[in-house]
C-alpha cells in the first residue's frame, strides 16, 4: 500500500484502513464497513464519533456512517431481530485500495448468504465503495443473488459533527412529507426551509431526491448531503431524555452532531429483481459560510 493508506488494528483491535493523503484523512472499519473519520485537507472532520462508542463484534459503533441494510430500524416481523438490520454487525472483505492525486478509494464487500440468519432468507452481495478526498463519495451497491425479485430498505446512516445540534439547521427538505417518528408516526408537510431541532427529533422524509444542506455557523461551514438512488432522508437527533439512556452516547455527548440519513425505506421500499443491481450514492461537499 502506498504511504497514503496503512492497514491496521484501531479500538478493539478491529481492523481499519486508515487514509493520510495530501487531499484527505480519513478511516473506515472492515467490522461494519463503518466510516469512522473524513476530514478534507484545511477543515475541521465532518463526521462525528461518540466518545462512548463501543467497538466490539456484535454492537453496532455508534458515529460515523452505519449501514443499515437489509431494513431500516426495528424488523418488519421480529423484536429479536437487531435494529437496522444484519450488515453493520459483520465483517466485511477488503476488495481493494486505490490512490490517485484526488484521494483513496477503499471498497468492501460482504456476502449474505440465503441461510445465515432467521431474519432475512433472499441472499444478497453488497459492496461498499468509499472516495476520501476534498470531497467524499461512498456508494452502496446491493446485488439480489437470489432466484427471484424481493424488497428492501437501507439508509446509509450519517452522523455529522456540529457545534451544537440547537443551532444547526438543515435545508432542502420544504415541500415534502415526513413520517413524524416521536408522534404515532403521523404524516407532515414540511413548511421550513432550514429545520433547526429543539427536541428529540426522529423523521422520515418521503418520495424526495433534494440535496440536503447542514449549515453550522459555529464552524462557519455548510455539508452539502447531494445522494442519487435515494427517495428517503431520515433525519434525527435524541435530545438528553433518549441520550442518557443510550451507554454509548451519554447525556453529555448529544449536542454534538445531527443524523441526516440518505435511505430507501417507509414508501420508498426498493424491490430488486434476481441478479439484478440497486444503488445508493452520497456525495457531501463542504462550503464556508462567509462572515459566520
Ligand atoms: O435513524 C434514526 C433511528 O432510526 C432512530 O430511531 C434511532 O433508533 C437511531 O436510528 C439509532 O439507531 P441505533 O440502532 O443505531 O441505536
Amino acid at each position: 500500500m502506498s504511504s497514503s493508506i496503512t492497514r491496521t488494528r484501531g479500538n478493539g483491535g478491529l481492523e481499519k484502513i486508515v487514509i493520510n493523503h495530501p487531499a484527505a484523512e480519513g478511516e473506515i472499519y472492515l467490522y461494519g464497513a463503518y466510516v469512522t473519520h473524513w476530514k478534507p485537507a484545511g477543515a475541521e472532520p465532518v463526521l462525528w464519533m461518540s466518545p462512548q462508542a463501543i467497538f466490539k463484534e456484535g454492537t453496532p459503533i455508534r458515529g460515523g456512517v452505519p449501514i443499515c441494510l437489509p431494513w431500516f430500524g426495528p424488523h418488519p416481523a421480529s423484536k429479536e431481530a437487531p435494529s437496522h438490520g444484519l450488515v453493520r454487525t459483520r465483517n466485511w472483505d477488503l476488495v481493494n485500495v486505490t490512490e490517485d492525486a484526488n484521494g483513496v478509494t477503499v471498497k468492501l464487500r460482504l456476502d449474505i448468504p440465503a441461510d445465515l440468519s432467521p431474519y432475512w432468507t433472499h441472499a444478497f452481495t453488497a459492496e461498499f465503495t468509499v472516495h476520501f478526498g476534498k470531497t467524499f463519495t461512498m456508494t452502496l451497491a446491493v446485488t439480489n443473488d437470489s432466484g427471484t425479485a424481493f424488497q428492501f430498505n437501507e439508509a446509509l446512516h450519517t452522523y455529522f459533527r456540529v457545534r451544537d445540534v440547537r443551532e444547526t439547521s438543515v435545508g432542502g427538505l420544504a415541500g415534502t412529507t415526513f413520517i413524524d417518528k416521536k408522534n404515532g408516526y403521523t404524516r407532515h408537510r414540511e413548511e421550513r426551509e432550514g429545520i433547526v431541532m429543539t427536541e428529540e427529533t426522529d423523521r422520515v422524509y418521503v418520495d424526495t431526491t433534494a440535496t440536503c444542506v447542514v449549515q453550522d455557523q459555529h464552524l462557519g461551514r455548510r455539508i452539502f448531503v447531494e445522494k442519487t438512488g435515494s427517495k428517503s432522508t431520515v433525519i434525527w437527533n435524541p435530545f438528553p431524555e433518549k441520550a442518557k439512556v443510550q451507554p454509548d452516547i451519554g447525556e453529555a455527548n448529544w449536542p454534538g452532531f445531527i443524523c441526516v440519513e440518505s435511505a430507501n425505506c417507509a414508501d420508498d421500499t426498493v424491490t430488486v429483481a434476481a441478479g439484478a443491481t440497486h444503488e445508493i450514492s452520497v456525495h457531501l461537499r463542504l462550503e464556508p459560510i462567509e462572515n459566520a
